[in-house]
């Protein structure tokens, strides 16, 4: 039987599909004659899920089916596909004046609807095409992957036909295998009904790989949508330039699902791939990797890569991604500049050098403020997005203070219009250092349900502990009042209206810890 693979990439918000094109580029690049077919569900309208999904197995007949599931999580302070989850959940834990509280319990039904609708539609649609494909070839099979399966890979098994492959991770390897015949046991999945998952599977190494230029001419042959992405000048088109962190952020999991080793994708092969794009029209940028600049020993790769896009001539691009600002020099943020970067996330997630350190972040946040000085200097002019994610350990009236006097020296910096404080609450994550904590101090039980939307889970999940929860809760509920429309900017206005702000030389400084240090555990291994 020949083979013939369809990728559905599982509705999503409109996202360019990175994924699912690198799996059928490496594919493509290996096996050239196996036929392959993309199929994009996040541009097609909910109504028609099903009914596309049947046409385009019916067209293609696939042998092999490839579900790449995004994302799942929705704990964002912005409007998901649900409304605005951060909103509903507070107002229903912290809301006093019951009509608010009682709005927010309607929001957060509405929004568990939405949520366990999107899961069980899923589902479906992977059995559907699973079963769709067995008319036309009895033996077709299903692999799942992407982000979402990375992350909740126990959990989405249970639900899943009896033989799915359900992979963690990127997936390259796992289908050079699959097609080759060859074991995967040495790759990071299981098979549903087969195989259970291996104890803390998603800390193995992925398969090193070295990433070459996607063939875009082969991906326009086999993705008939492929214009969608390009039509809006709002997009911005993934590009990966390295894959892994070697960081330990004690609420992350990108660490584990990358890997902690760093793999720089060679700068010829990054520019090779974006000037096909270049040259389709496309001026937007992100690059998809867990940190653009991971650590300083990488400042030369990304020097390298920035100084051959402008060789390559693409001098009116923009481009975007997630910087660890402490790893930046002059001669980069010049570069950055010049390159077109007009938007940057720095997820500091505090401005309290003490407790940056207690979530073993490895931030210096003087060499933030240092290095964000010599971007503004090289002529930064654009967005920079700071995440705060507030109270995730030990967090007090003083480091919020802390945090307010860090923040406001960053808009003294870059001028107050264009930095922009992203207020998270964490989503806990498994396989994180933050469920570990919560499990040693017996805030959640081990066999909980990372997945689950129930009030009494979510509360733990959406994570706001006490004694300071109900305080945020508080603030984010009067910022949401008076200012729904620039929420971050209010709740920073908020606090330091009631706390005031700390010098800022006690945001930078954090004392070695003498006392006894009830985050012990946490500290200790960083
Ligand atoms: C870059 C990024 C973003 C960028 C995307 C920019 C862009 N234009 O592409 C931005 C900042 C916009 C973003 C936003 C969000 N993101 Co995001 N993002 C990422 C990140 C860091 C990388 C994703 C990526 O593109 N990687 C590069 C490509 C090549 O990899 P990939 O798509 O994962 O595909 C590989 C593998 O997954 C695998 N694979 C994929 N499909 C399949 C299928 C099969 C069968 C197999 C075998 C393998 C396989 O192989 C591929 C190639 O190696 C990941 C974390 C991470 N490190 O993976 C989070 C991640 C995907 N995001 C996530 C989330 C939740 C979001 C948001 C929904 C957050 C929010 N609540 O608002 C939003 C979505 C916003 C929206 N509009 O809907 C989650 C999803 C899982 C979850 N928790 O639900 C992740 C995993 C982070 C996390 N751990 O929480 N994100
Ligand atoms: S630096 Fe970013 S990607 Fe790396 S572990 Fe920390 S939060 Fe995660």
């Amino acid at each position: 039987m020949d083979n013939k693979i369809l990728y559905v990439r599982l509705p999503c918000n409109p996202i360019f599909p990175i994924g699912v094109v690198y799996l059928a580029d490496h594919v493509h690049k290996l096996f050239p004659d196996v036929q392959q077919r993309i199929f994009d569900l996040g541009a097609i309208p909910p109504l028609d899920y099903r009914s596309a999904l049947d046409a385009c197995v019916d067209e293609f007949k696939p042998t092999l089916l490839v579900f790449s599931w995004r994302d799942i999580q929705i704990y964002a302070p912005v409007g998901g596909r649900g409304g605005n989850p951060l909103q509903n959940a507070f107002e229903f834990y912290y809301a006093k004046n019951p009509l608010t509280k009682l709005r927010g319990a309607l929001g957060g039904l509405r929004l568990a609807a939405s949520y366990y609708t999107e899961l069980w539609r899923n589902q479906g649609l992977i059995k559907r095409g699973l079963k769709r494909a067995q008319t036309y070839n009895p033996q077709a099979s299903v692999v799942v992957g992407g982000g979402a399966v990375s992350v909740f890979y126990e959990q989405l098994g249970r639900s899943l036909p009896t033989g799915t492959i359900v992979s963690v991770g990127e997936g390259e390897t796992l289908l050079e295998k699959l097609l080759r015949g060859q074991s995967l046991s040495d790759e990071r999945c299981y098979i549903v009904g087969q195989t259970t998952p291996r104890d803390r599977m998603i800390h193995e190494k992925p398969t090193p790989l070295e990433k070459t230029a996607c063939n875009y001419n082969y991906i326009e042959s086999i993705w008939p949508e492929f214009e969608y992405y390009f039509q809006d000048q709002d997009f911005y088109i993934g590009v990966q330039t390295k894959r892994g962190c070697p960081h330990n952020c004690c609420y992350c999991v990108y660490t584990v699902i990358e890997g902690k080793q760093v793999r720089i994708n060679p700068a010829d092969e990054v520019v090779a791939e974006m000037k096909q794009l270049y040259d389709r029209g496309i001026r937007n940028f992100w690059f998809t990797d867990a940190q653009f600049i991971p650590a300083r020993r990488f400042i030369n790769d990304a020097v390298e890569l920035l100084q051959k896009i402008l060789d390559a001539g693409m001098d009116d691009i923009h481009w975007a991604a997630y910087i660890r600002a402490d790893n930046l020099n002059p001669e980069l943020c010049d570069l950055m500049v010049k390159t077109g970067m007009n938007y940057f996330e720095i997820g500091i997630t505090s401005g309290s050098q003490e407790l940056v350190r207690k979530m073993r972040m490895g931030y210096n946040l003087r060499v933030v403020l240092e290095n964000c000085r010599d971007l503004k200097a090289a002529g930064f002019n654009d967005l920079v997005s700071v995440n705060y994610s507030f109270n995730v350990i030990d967090e007090t009236f003083e480091t919020i203070r802390q945090t307010l006097a860090y923040h406001r020296e960053l808009e003294k910096i870059f001028g107050a219009d264009k930095v922009e404080p992203a207020i998270f609450f964490i989503g806990l994550q498994p396989h994180t250092h933050l469920e570990e904590y919560a499990f040693e101090k017996d805030m959640l039980k081990p066999d909980y349900n990372p997945m689950s939307l129930m009030p009494w889970t979510a509360r733990k999940l959406l994570w706001n502990p006490e004694p300071l929860g109900s305080f945020f809760g508080e603030v984010c509920l009067e910022a949401w009042q008076r200012n729904p429309y620039d929420f971050g900017r209010e709740v920073m206005q908020i606090l330091e209206e009631r706390l005031g702000l700390a010098p800022l030389e006690e945001a930078l400084s954090a004392p070695v810890e003498t006392k006894k240090d009830n985050n012990k555990q946490l500290v200790s291994a960083s």
